[in-house]
């Protein structure tokens, strides 16, 4: 099997400081700014600055094929994971805003979910355009799972928290980079690349438990034979043998292409392996960043100083508005990590818009208009008749849907059109 190549090194933070700074970085060799309790080394945000813009390898077309589809209207789950004390609950708290007591050592599963609005600037433009009486944004739940310890073993992972890990969409997996006496590391000292392997090979080992318990089951069927044809059972003995293989080679099944006819074999047991997976570098300010590139598809990696972030949040308004200016700060790097995890789902957003209403929905990439209708309502979906659609770009170029149509930009499009993201809808049905 060739490399996947899914991954890129993506500063979170390179919008978060300005390019000015990096000026004042090449007169000033590795200055230290100090703002309240924060050490910012300017030269390490240098590199993140002219790092320009992130390396978005394209993910792999084959890859990108074979992930687990989702359904229309289902909510977007992320599963923030990582060893204890790596970070998880900092930045949970810095995405949702919540203000979940840190560093207290959690060592049982312990869950705390938020969901937060997707930032998108398309919809600030459609609230200028209709000026609407509710806006509702495209939404992400993250939850944060405390009491993974990298010690799944042969019995894989407990029964509480598989059920937990294998209802999310994908995974948030912080990594510690951070030093500091004062939070000991499980394994003694800070290594991120052992801990990825750590996580990874408990991922594996859980999928393989699996595995190996559904091939005894399958093999004592095909013995017997009596309740399905041999050859249907053999059929998905091969499967489980391949799946197993993969695994066996220390490969996530995110390595693993599967047909269609396999993903409906497989649909029920959520492998974890099986799910994208964001991995965070947990950085402090002044910490250079890793350069590492995952061998795995279906996998992005970021760095955040999830620490500073989740102060800033925690500022009130005016405070944080106050130091994001006094620093050019236009954005924050949390804000981006929200877009990322939004990407990693293989999902994008069309919008329906009018004066009573701005509404961002979620749809998967590929997804048809029909699906489109069903996740605003399944009667619009059922007594579907035509898609009326206008693209984001022209109705900005045109300011109205109404000159957008008269300038011939409104599209009639029937159930199998793929639906574009940012295309704004207007769903014609009949109930
Ligand atoms: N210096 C520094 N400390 C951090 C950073 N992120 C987290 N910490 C500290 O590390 C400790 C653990 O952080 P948590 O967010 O509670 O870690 P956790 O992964 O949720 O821990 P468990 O839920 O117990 O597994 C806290 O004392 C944090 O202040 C960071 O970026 N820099
Ligand atoms: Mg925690």
């Amino acid at each position: 099997m060739t490399k996947p190549s899914s991954n890129f090194l993506f500063p979170v933070s390179y919008s978060l400081f300005p390019v000015s700074w990096s000026l004042l970085a090449v007169a000033t060799p590795s200055p230290t700014l100090r703002f309240h309790s924060h050490k910012i080394n300017i030269f390490s945000i240098l590199r993140i600055v002219r790092g320009g813009k992130p390396k978005t390898k394209k993910l792999n077309e084959k890859y990108n094929k074979t992930r687990i589809k989702c359904k229309s209207g289902e909510k977007m789950q992320l599963g923030i994971i990582g060893l204890p004390q790596s970070g998880k609950t900092t930045v949970y708290n810095a995405l949702t805003g919540a203000n979940i007591p840190v560093g207290i050592p959690s060592g049982h599963m312990e869950v705390h979910t938020s969901v937060v609005d997707v930032p998108d600037m398309r919809i600030d433009q459609l609230e200028q355009i209709y000026k609407p009486k509710k806006t509702v944004r495209a939404k992400v739940t993250f939850a944060d799972i405390g009491g993974l310890d990298g010690s799944a073993g042969k019995a894989g992972l407990p029964g509480q928290m598989v059920n937990q890990l294998s209802g999310m969409n994908g995974f948030l997996h912080i990594v510690r980079q951070f030093e500091n006496a004062s939070v000991p590391h499980l394994a003694g000292g800070v290594a991120p690349l052992r801990d990825i392997q750590t996580m990874d090979t408990d991922f594996i080992l859980n999928d393989l438990v699996m595995i190996e318990r559904r091939l005894e089951k399958l093999r004592e069927e095909h013995r017997r034979g009596v309740s399905r044809p041999r050859d249907v059972i053999q059929n998905e003995i091969d499967l489980f043998e391949r799946l197993e293989a993969t695994l066996l080679e220390e490969k996530p099944l995110r390595h693993y292409v599967f047909t269609s006819e396999e993903d409906k074999i497989v649909a029920s047991f959520g492998f974890l392996s099986r799910k994208p997976q964001i991995i965070l570098f947990n950085q402090s300010e002044d910490q250079d960043l890793i350069e590492y590139t995952s061998p795995h598809p279906l996998t992005t990696v970021v760095s955040l100083p999830a620490k500073l972030e989740m102060d800033i949040m925690a500022l009130d308004p005016e405070d944080a508005a106050l130091f994001m200016d006094e620093f050019g700060i236009t954005e924050l790097g949390i804000s981006s990590l929200i877009k990322v995890s939004y990407d990693l789902l293989n999902v994008h957003s069309f919008f329906t818009a009018g004066e009573k209403e701005v509404h961002a929905w979620t749809l998967r990439k590929g997804g048809n208009a029909r699906e489109a209708a069903g996740t605003i309502h399944s009667d619009m979906e059922k007594g579907f008749i035509r898609a009326e659609v206008i693209s984001f770009a022209d109705l900005i170029t045109y300011g109205s849907t109404a000159e957008a149509r008269t300038k011939g930009r409104l599209r009639v499009e029937g159930k199998n059109y793929i639906v574009e993201d940012g295309d704004i809808l207007e769903i014609r049905f009949n109930i």
